[in-house]
């Protein structure tokens, strides 16, 4: 047998491969990262005890004086709540450090708690560490009581001995919280920072200010409908995964006193966190701890009811193992056939055949269900591929719309109004490369969610 037939039989009854990646793709950390969903965001600092957001750094270390300190009690919230990663303000604009920093006089070594002996990034860090929950540090370039502020390159080099320090001192560091706030017309040595930071901790991902994580463009926790991964950045596409950070109570990071009543309500969570993670985002949500050090009951209470709510609402995917076909399995093969956007393994997927960029994925729930939430993942370390999706539902023997969206991305959740039906299809109407889906999900909202919007 000549060469070319050998070639050519092998090439028909060879297995296909994996669909070929869309470039730009994530990195492992940033997809790490991205399967976290939700993390907690705590502002803590000199400003606590002063009822204020931003100081002038000229506040005294002496006011500085949490009466019941637990980070602990921080973080086993957090995981109670479900969160995944925690992330304190080691600095903020005004320059207290919450470490006894060797850099600056203005840190926790000044105050009067705990003698000047007490180091609330040390226990925040290692409770983290001991509970399993990513670390992260917010840690301000902006810096309003280091006099050498106003001599960049002076600065520059002082923001870096600080970072050196909190890095090495306190890892492993899983997210650096760069923050451009009041940095206007200053000139910072971001390159710099950025590469001391892959130096130290290459495991760390440099966000907002920072090419691995991005700002979402506000502070009330609301990611766009179509959310892209992938983004333009001078001139080149990156993928660069949106962070949603809002604080639970309206406008204020830092705990302010008799301030109960700014604290959202369920609905509002609910809203949000569906306006974040249900488009592809990640949620960092603020809760800032009291004057003692201590996350505040009430909003403690608020983030177990909506942890309860969540898991009521997820807790059954009608779609789990459910009869799936599609309009088309790559290679006709079952590693890529529909049963494996169901059978709840986030590392298999379903995935149409090269060039089909229109197609469908269809389960059969097996009875008429009832429902109003329609989850879709695509498999992202492929890339992001779908343009444009709609959900469809077979009822009085026709398809009928559910709802439609452009991204699907790492995660896309649909509120609906509440329908039965017993067929349900997610249409791509259009992708970027073969569609490569890895979860489909039918659910119905627990009683405690508000009615679909
Ligand atoms: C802003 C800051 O100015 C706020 O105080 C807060 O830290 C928020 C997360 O970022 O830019």
């Amino acid at each position: 047998m000549s060469m070319l037939v050998l070639t050519l039989l092998s090439a028909g009854l060879h297995a296909a491969g994996e669909p070929e990646p869309l470039a730009p793709v994530p990195s492992a950390q940033q997809l790490a990262w991205q399967e976290l969903e939700y993390g907690m965001f705590c502002h803590f600092g000199i400003n606590t005890f002063h009822n204020e957001e931003w100081t002038d750094g000229s506040k005294s270390p002496a006011t500085f004086l949490p009466t019941d300190f637990d980070a602990r009690q921080w973080v086993e919230v957090a995981r109670r709540a479900g969160m995944k990663y925690l992330v304190v303000t080691a600095k903020h604009h005004d320059g207290f450090a919450l470490y006894p920093t060797t850099h600056s006089d203005y840190s926790v070594a000044s105050s009067p708690w705990r003698d000047g002996r007490g180091d609330v990034l040390r226990e925040v860090a290692d409770a983290c560490h001991e509970m399993g929950l990513m670390f992260g540090f917010y840690l301000s370039p902006w810096d309003r009581h280091e006099p050498k502020y106003d001599d960049p390159p002076a600065h520059d080099q002082h923001f870096k001995n600080m970072l050196r320090e909190v890095i090495t001192a306190y890892g492993p560091v899983g997210e650096v919280w760069f923050d451009g706030a009041g940095t206007k017309g200053h000139t910072y040595d971001w390159d710099g920072y950025y590469a001391l930071v892959r130096e130290l901790a290459p495991e760390a991902l440099l966000a907002i200010c920072g090419p691995d994580i991005r700002w979402v463009g506000n502070e009330d926790g609301v990611a766009p409908e179509t959310l892209w991964n992938v983004q333009e950045r001078n001139g080149e596409r990156v993928w660069w995964p949106a962070e949603c950070d809002v604080p639970i109570r309206k406008g204020q990071w830092f705990f302010h006193t008799g301030s109960e009543d700014k604290l959202r309500s369920l609905d509002e969570l609910l809203d949000i966190y569906y306006r974040s993670v249900g488009h592809g985002a990640v949620l960092l949500l603020n809760v800032s701890p009291d004057r003692r050090g201590l996350l505040p009951e009430a909003d403690v209470a608020r983030l177990m009811e909506l942890r309860a709510a969540l898991d009521e609402t997820f807790a059954r995917n009608l779609a789990q193992d459910a009869a799936a076909h599609a309009s088309d399995t790559r290679g006709g093969e079952t590693r890529f056939g529909p049963a494996n956007a169901v059978d709840g393994d986030p590392a298999t997927y379903w995935a149409a055949g090269d060039g089909e960029t229109e197609g469908w994925i269809e389960v059969d729930l097996g009875a008429p269900r009832t429902f109003d939430r329609l989850v879709a993942e695509e498999y992202v370390s492929l890339g992001q591929r779908v343009e444009e999706h709609r959900w469809l539902a077979r009822i009085d023997d026709e398809w009928q719309e559910l709802a439609r969206g452009a991204t699907v991305g790492r995660k896309r959740i649909h509120r609906i109004p509440t329908v039965t039906a017993q067929r349900v299809r997610l249409h791509i109407q259009n992708a970027r490369a073969c569609p490569a889906i890895r979860a489909l999900g039918v659910y119905k909202a627990s009683a405690n969610e508000p009615a679909a919007r």
